[in-house]
């Protein structure tokens, strides 16, 4: 070897230093110094529990495995070399830097030193109050990933803070939360049903451990960029996610993934552009129009009209709610959660649907206000179609929270129908006296309003001289709920069973699917039934794609109206039918031959 300047000779030895150590990777570390993560988080096999090391300084010393700059923080996690054996501890944490400027200059695969504060915030354990940071050497293998199949017995705090990997395809089943957190909730076995829908047999628990919760990384509320949107800007569930894996965090809103790899979403339920052929010469079709209130209620009193709180949001909506009625194109027409001021909202939207449908497409059956209510039910109908038999009749039984309305037509073929509007009492907002059993608040109650019901279908099949009889509309009850088998005890046909179960829904609820909207025929109805349909429009959107401008960057939205509103979001609003409601129509095609 030549002399070499003192400098030079340095550098070389510093390069061969480089190159020895790449060249032999199996070599073991040296060890990693500080406290170790797993005495950090304790050994937890089941429920959460606190670390035993709360407001303890310490210095830790593992490797980056997820930068989240929305989250304002990293994970770290043990080198395999220095993960205990126990399947009970996390090797995993997370260092919040907060406002910490000297914290956070890290990346994935860098080994660092970390000291700070150990706390726990929203029941996630993490390194608080950082101290002092220093990435010690980078590039390295990440620990291994825990793989995770579900069904998982949810016992989910010993991966806190930890890489996870779910190599399943699993299903969008729950985008509630989509637009203001960037979260979805994903099950594995396709979308979850609610136990008393009647769709399959799974249980409450055996639901919960097919989910999991995958965020976007970012922790402010109502994004102005949503993640994962499909190329039609939604996400819908019955959509499709191929394995996603990232650091498991626990925050305010449970455990969840922090994806650190795009998830690869497949459109699998892209949006129906139609509902499905129902066949038969008649149509009839029940919709929920989402509180349609053409009085507004600009000042948001939580006593005030329902609905659109300005004129803008009214033309959202109506837009929607149009577009859904003009695609169903039904002869006959029932609407839940009419504004109940005489008839003046009714006339409003059979107004707004001639004007795209044509003058004269429809007419409303007027009833005036029904029941003391805010809302109603109320049928409209094609006068070109059907002829109306007598006058509308409303049942004034006390039990009921919103009266029925029946109308009998009569069709082309001289087919003769009779048709009942209804919206049974909801099941939230429980008192002691009927509380929830299992099947939502009030279901008592609706037993009750099920049986006046059947009491006021005797009546009608009697004026009407006719035994067809379709009751139509939101029952507040699952399939296989109390309320729907006291109907079909009495000889109804749920015709929703004809529906197969995997498409069998119209509602979603906490990430769970199920149809609280009904067609149940009379039994000298069913054979002229020819088919019937849920359109799927609504439930399987996000709630951010509806018409309200509230939390939305949109002309129109008013920043702290309501208190906090913040007008950040993304709006995914677009004038079509999807999210006109949140819940689907019901479609029937009918053939009456009497
Ligand atoms: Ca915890
Ligand atoms: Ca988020
Ligand atoms: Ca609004």
């Amino acid at each position: 070897m030549p002399r070499l300047p003192f400098s030079l000779a340095a550098l070389t030895l510093i390069t061969l230093g480089l190159s020895a150590c790449t060249s032999n990777a199996a070599t073991p570390e040296a060890p990693y110094g500080g406290t170790r993560i797993h005495d950090i988080q304790g050994a937890t096999p089941a429920g959460d529990v606190a670390s035993p090391k709360v407001g303890e300084k310490v210095e830790i010393e593992a490797v980056v495995v997820g930068v989240f700059p929305g989250l304002s923080g990293y994970a770290v996690q043990e080198a395999d070399s220095m993960a205990d054996q126990n399947p009970n501890t996390s090797e995993g944490l997370f260092v919040y830097c907060g406002s910490v400027t000297t914290c956070g200059a890290v990346k994935v695969g860098d080994r660092v030193k970390v000291s700070g504060t150990i706390k726990e915030f929203s029941k996630g354990t993490q390194l608080d109050t950082v101290t002092a940071e220093t990435v010690v050497a980078s590039g390295l293998t990440l620990p291994k990933a825990v793989t995770v199949t579900l069904p998982q017995d949810g016992n989910w705090e010993k991966y806190e803070g930890m890489r996870l990997n779910f190599p399943q395809t699993l299903t969008v089943t729950d985008n509630y939360s989509y637009g203001r957190y960037g979260q979805l909730g994903l099950s594995a076995g396709g979308r979850l049903f609610n136990p008393t829908n009647g769709n399959d047999t799974s249980t409450q628990a055996a639901n919960d451990a097919r989910k999991i919760v995958i965020d976007d990384g970012v922790s402010a509320q109502n994004p102005a960029s949503l993640p994962y949107l499909s190329a039609q800007q939604t996400r819908r569930t019955g959509d499709t996610v191929a394995g996603v894996s990232g650091v498991w965090v626990q925050n305010a809103g449970g455990y969840m993934l922090e994806p650190v790899a795009t998830p690869v979403f497949t459109a699998a339920n892209p949006r129906p552009n139609a509902p499905q052929a129902v066949g038969g010469t008649l149509r009839v079709a029940g919709a929920n129009v989402l509180n349609y209130f053409n009085d507004l209620n600009p000042d948001y009193s939580s006593t005030g009209p329902r609905g659109a709180n300005s004129a803008g949001e009214f033309e959202r909506q109506q837009a929607k709610i149009v577009a859904a009625l003009k695609g169903l194109n039904a002869d006959i027409l029932t609407l839940m959660e009419v504004e109940n001021n005489g008839d003046t909202a009714l006339q409003a939207l059979v107004d707004a649907l001639n004007k795209e449908m044509g003058a004269g497409t429809y007419a409303a059956v007027k009833t005036g206000t029904v029941g003391s209510d805010a809302i109603k039910v109320a049928i409209i109908y094609k006068p070109a179609s059907v002829t109306p038999q007598g006058a509308a009749q409303i049942d004034t039984d006390a039990v009921y929270s919103r009266p029925p309305v029946a109308q009998t037509f009569k069709d082309k073929q001289g087919g003769v129908l009779t048709v009942v509007a209804n919206h049974l009492k909801s099941k939230g907002s429980c008192d002691n006296t009927d509380p929830d059993l299992g099947q939502g608040c009030w279901n008592l109650l609706r037993v009750q309003q099920a049986g006046a019901l059947l009491k006021f279908v005797t009546q009608l099949k009697t004026q009407s001289g006719d035994p067809d009889v379709l009751l139509m509309g939101d029952f507040n009850a699952y399939g296989d709920e109390d309320p729907i088998k006291a109907i079909t005890a009495a000889g109804f046909e749920s015709l929703n069973k004809r529906i197969p179960a995997a498409e069998r829904y119209s509602y979603q609820f906490s990430g769970q699917f199920g149809y609280l909207d009904h067609a149940l025929a009379s039994s000298s109805l069913g054979a002229q039934v020819t088919g019937i349909t849920e359109w799927h429009i609504n439930s399987d959107e996000p709630t951010v794609a509806d018409y309200n401008y509230e939390y939305k960057n949109v002309p129109g939205c008013v920043v702290n109206t309501p208190k906090g509103n913040t007008c950040t979001g993304q709006d995914l609003f677009g004038p079509g039918p999807f999210r006109a409601s949140d819940h689907d129509p019901v479609l029937v095609g009918l053939n009456l031959t009497k």
